[in-house]
């Protein structure tokens, strides 16, 4: 039997209480929709990004410094923060471009009309196929891409809003919980340790969009990056995880991604904005 686990007896319709999200709380709310009037900043890039440099966030980023690394200039983006601390993903002009208030978001200023997309699966997928890059040509290896891409959507959710909330941000640990979630995400690393036994990307021979869909989250757990876990996870254990995602790791547009719109840890492994490749090499 689950210890600390709480007496609540559900009412017969519930009602919010602005506390009750724990570290979450001041920007969780059960109804959609912009809290004020705010328009977006726009840069001189066809591509702009309105983000947070979180798994999430990540993703976009790593995908659009791999474009500009193989040459593909029209990737060349500005990266706007969003702080979803401070509730900036309800502003009016936010939720005009992503009615689901979550980063990231992007607006392609390069179609007519311009090309809002949001959804980092349909960001990165879009990016990918406006440039040509990053997706096995093939409809086989596209179909073993994008295979794991939507695995990353449907299983992402139980690592960060089912695992990491209840063994990092809840306001009590409850056994339960943890315990539910903690073998969903071991099952998952189980799922892609198998995979990358006999693969060395995750649609085979090439490097691709699911690799950057799932590296931000499952290699920032195994790396130690996320939810003070890997201790707890074992994550030793799931070897061909942790050769792929040290793998990644050595690529510099990985590295780079992974910093733009960071404003916490260590000085030099953020960059609050990024609106040139210049702006890598400042202090
Ligand atoms: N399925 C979405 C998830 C995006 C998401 O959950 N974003 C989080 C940050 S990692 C967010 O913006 N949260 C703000 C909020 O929930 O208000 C995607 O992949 O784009």
């Amino acid at each position: 039997m689950a210890q600390n686990t709480p007496q609540y007896v559900p009412p017969r319709v519930w009602q919010w209480q602005q506390d009750n999200g724990g570290n979450w709380a001041s920007i969780n709310r059960p109804v959609a929709g912009a809290t004020h009037e705010k328009a977006l900043p726009v840069g001189e890039h066809p591509l702009q990004l309105y983000s947070m440099g979180t798994p999430n966030g990540q993703k976009v980023t790593i995908l659009l410094e791999e474009l500009l690394a193989s040459g593909e200039q029209g990737a060349e983006y500005d990266a706007h923060l969003i702080s979803i601390l401070e509730g900036e993903q309800f502003s009016s002009g936010f939720v005009e471009i992503n009615p689901n208030s979550k980063i990231p978001a992007l607006v392609d200023y390069s179609t007519a009309p311009p090309t809002p997309v949001f959804e980092s699966g349909s960001i990165l997928l879009y990016l990918a196929d406006k440039f040509g890059r990053f997706l096995p040509q093939g409809h086989h290896g596209r179909t073993q891409a994008l295979n794991w891409l939507f695995w990353q959507m449907g299983s992402a959710p139980f690592l960060g809003g089912g695992f990491g909330h209840f063994y990092s941000y809840a306001p009590e640990k409850i056994e339960y919980a943890i315990d539910r979630f903690t073998m969903e995400v071991k099952r998952q690393l189980d799922v892609l340790d198998r995979h990358l036994a006999d693969h060395e990307f995750m649609a085979g021979a090439e490097y691709s969009i699911a690799d950057m869909a799932i590296w931000p989250w499952y290699g920032g757990l195994v790396r130690g990056e996320l939810y003070n876990a890997a201790e707890f996870l074992d994550v030793g254990s799931y070897k061909n995880v942790m050769r792929w995602a040290n793998m990644l790791w050595q690529r510099p547009p990985v590295q780079r991604g992974w910093r733009v719109n960071r404003f916490w840890g260590p000085e030099e492994e953020q960059l609050r904005e990024r609106h040139a490749a210049s702006d890598f090499d400042r202090p």
